[in-house]
């Protein structure tokens, strides 16, 4: 089976550089898609992909652009299934908040012994190679997302369930819901707790960054899969940008 190389940069202790795309658009994916980026986080829990756009997301990237990583709506057995059938090469998995959520997300993903994934869908073996099916366990990038106070309250627990390669970090839902200021002391302090515990459980953790910036320090601090913002953000700014410089905004 083709390797995944994203999950060999994190594993290797390099930081995996991609991009977060929000708007599902095929022709905006293809210029992602020739830039370099390491992965690409494919979002369905808050953006506007359907199933056929994300399909066509995984077919637009191919076995060599960015490592399609896709964000499941929730940790749900059928969503997860659909999108490794598409050819999702890593999940992000949003709101872990206890071992079983864990050992959940670990068991909607895997392949037996380690988890129930039904076997199927053959683009995956055509794309990624007839062993697919026997190696993929090994090279399906599984981060869980620690989002909440429940969530950071159990981090080193949750870190130590077998099959998962990362921890991320979501900081605007955690900041959210331990009812503080986002990058404040609070917050900086729970998300350098979460940095640890995947760093003592020998796991990479990842972040998600509003910009190019922000990624750069974040991987100063330590974080190995880190995105810099999305597609959308950045069509914005480069919108906004033209408007003010013709002295129309
Ligand atoms: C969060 O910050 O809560 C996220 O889920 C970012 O993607
Ligand atoms: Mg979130």
């Amino acid at each position: 089976m083709l390797k995944n190389p994203t999950l060999e940069k994190i594993r290797n202790g390099e930081t995996a550089f991609g991009l977060a795309s929000a708007t599902g658009d095929p022709i905006l994916l293809e210029v992602i898609s020739r830039a370099g980026f390491d992965w690409l986080w494919i979002e369905t829990q808050h953006g506007y992909w359907d199933y056929n756009r994300m399909l066509a997301a995984c077919q637009i990237l191919g076995p060599d652009g960015p490592t399609p990583i896709i964000r499941p709506a929730s940790n749900d057995y059928a969503r997860i299934g659909l999108s490794l059938d598409c050819g999702g090469m890593g999940l992000v998995v949003p709101m872990v908040n206890s071992v079983e959520d864990a050992e959940a997300a670990v068991y909607n993903s895997r392949y037996a012994p380690v988890g129930g994934r039904s076997s199927g869908g053959g683009r995956t073996w055509m794309v990624y190679g007839d062993d697919y099916a026997h190696e993929s366990n090994d090279e399906i990038l599984l981060a869980v997302m620690i989002e909440t106070p429940a969530a950071l309250e159990r981090v080193n627990d949750i870190a130590a369930v077998k099959g998962i390669d990362a921890l991320f970090i979501g900081p605007w839902d955690l900041a959210f819901s331990m009812g503080v200021e986002s990058f404040g002391e609070e917050h900086e302090a729970a998300i350098q707790k979460i940095l640890d515990a995947s760093t003592n459980a020998g796991l990479p953790c990842g972040f998600p960054c509003g910009d190019v910036d922000a990624a750069l320090r974040r991987a100063d601090q330590g974080f190995r899969l880190v995105h810099c913002g999305s597609e959308l953000g950045m069509v914005r700014n480069g919108i906004a940008a033209a408007t003010e410089a013709l002295g129309l905004a």
